[in-house]
């Protein structure tokens, strides 16, 4: 498909915002989703709808059958040994948090070390120092540099024998960064410790193989990879994912019932309490095919040519301080910059007003605004659907809000 008949595929993009064409920017915050999802939602609304793993009746046989189908493309996506590693949940938060409650908070105690670095997101650092503080354990961060990279010496420096628990965002949504979670994992291993990866910025955009990075747990969110919202995926290894207590109990997750004691299905299904996101799971596996269409490696290489060719046109402007490595191999497919003067909710507004989406905001990193030294950022990030003349729209109105705003100061 060329970039023409890709973006023929998302029909959102075809629209004026403010008078003028839509210029979406704002795909690590969420992407657009294709025909092909929205059709394969509204197919399974329309033609199948019922409750999985019940009824012997047909159309919960259709609908338990494409449940389980997304389950395995799921697990080819990103090479799982089996399907029953494959766990589906609300999204990256909610698989990081079933990590949290049922892995790390049963079997960490005082005195054992979880490290996480100084880039991560709110939903990968919350939960653990939230469990650490249960447990006793201590929580460490792997520093940075200053251009928000992690160097391995550093990460050698905060595993011990004490580290017991390790989790490492793998692309940050802020910094653009691509970390080396296959080898943060070989120290983890090495020390003994458990790994586990964000992938809510890298399954969207890398070709993903979670048994060549040798991670313990991986979460994964739909809605960032033109899926759905309200599913995500979280993998783990099947001994640990064994080792595990229920995240929640009810309906779906239960062997026998008996008043005083229960016992649980065996994996997938002890850690799906309750009436799984069905739609969204049928919703994701299509996701997974137009992806796969294209093809993730194209998809790399645009996302590339995208930053290389946005990192040389924004930094021609005026005031202009950009976040993360200036080299775009370093990079994934975003840019987050402040303009001098002028707070980014402002330039994110003005843009706006000529049909241009962008965040601004902290992006749920504030220990890492903090370390940057803002309260916030603007941000540019881009999908396979984006253009250089999506980057030359961005260009434009920068500078137009640099000229509005110096015009006001003056
Ligand atoms: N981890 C990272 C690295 C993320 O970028 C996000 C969402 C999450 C976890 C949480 O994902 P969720 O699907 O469970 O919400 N990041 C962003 C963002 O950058 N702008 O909006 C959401």
């Amino acid at each position: 498909m060329n970039i023409k008949e890709i973006r023929e595929q998302f029909p959102i993009l075809n629209q004026e915002v403010n008078g003028y064409p839509l210029v979406y920017l704002d795909s690590a915050a969420t992407s657009q989703k294709p025909i092909a999802v929205i059709e394969a939602l509204e197919n399974y609304y329309k033609k199948y709808n019922s409750n999985v793993h019940r009824g012997a009746h047909t159309l919960g046989t259709l609908a338990t059958d494409a449940f389980e189908n997304a389950r395995e493309k799921v697990k080819k996506f990103i090479n799982a040994k089996e399907a029953a590693e494959i766990i589906f949940t609300r999204g990256t938060t909610s698989s990081l948090n079933i990590v949290a409650q049922s892995y790390v908070r049963e079997f960490l105690k005082e005195g054992d070390e979880i490290v996480i670095a100084l880039i991560e997101h709110h939903s990968n650092l919350i939960p653990w120092q939230q469990v650490a503080k249960r447990t006793g354990a201590t929580l460490k961060y792997i520093p940075l540099q200053a251009d928000g990279t992690i160097l391995l010496e550093d990460v050698e420096n905060a595993i011990t024998a004490r580290t017991k628990f390790v989790s490492i965002t793998h692309v940050s949504n802020v910094m653009g960064t691509i970390n080396p979670v296959k080898q943060i994992a070989g120290i983890a291993h090495r020390h003994g410790a458990v790994i586990c990866v964000d992938a809510a910025q890298s399954a969207p955009h890398l070709q993903l193989d979670v048994q060549d990075l040798d991670c313990d747990f991986l979460a994964i969110s739909g809605h960032k990879m033109a899926g759905p919202t309200g599913i995500g995926v979280l993998y783990g290894k099947r001994a640990l994912l064994e080792k595990m207590s229920p995240y929640e109990y009810g309906g779906e997750m239960i062997d026998f019932v008996d008043l005083y004691d229960s016992t649980w299905k065996e994996l997938p299904w002890k850690l799906e309490g309750g009436t799984p996101n069905i739609a969204g799971a049928i919703g994701l596996a299509a996701a997974i095919d137009f992806l796969e269409q294209v093809g993730l490696d194209a998809i790399q290489r645009h996302e590339h040519q995208l930053v290389k060719y946005a990192l040389e046109e924004i930094s021609s402007i005026e005031g202009i301080t950009i976040y993360g490595p200036k080299q775009p191999e370093k990079r994934s497919g975003l840019v987050t910059f402040n303009l001098d003067d002028v707070h980014p909710h402002d330039v994110a507004t003005v843009l706006d007003t000529e049909g241009i989406a962008i965040r601004a905001g902290h992006h749920c990193c504030q220990p890492l605004m903090k370390w940057l030294n803002v309260s916030a950022t603007a941000r540019a990030s881009f999908y396979l659907y984006n253009t250089e003349e999506d980057i030359d729209a961005l260009v434009n109105g920068l500078k137009r809000t640099n000229s509005y705003f110096k015009g006001m100061l003056v």
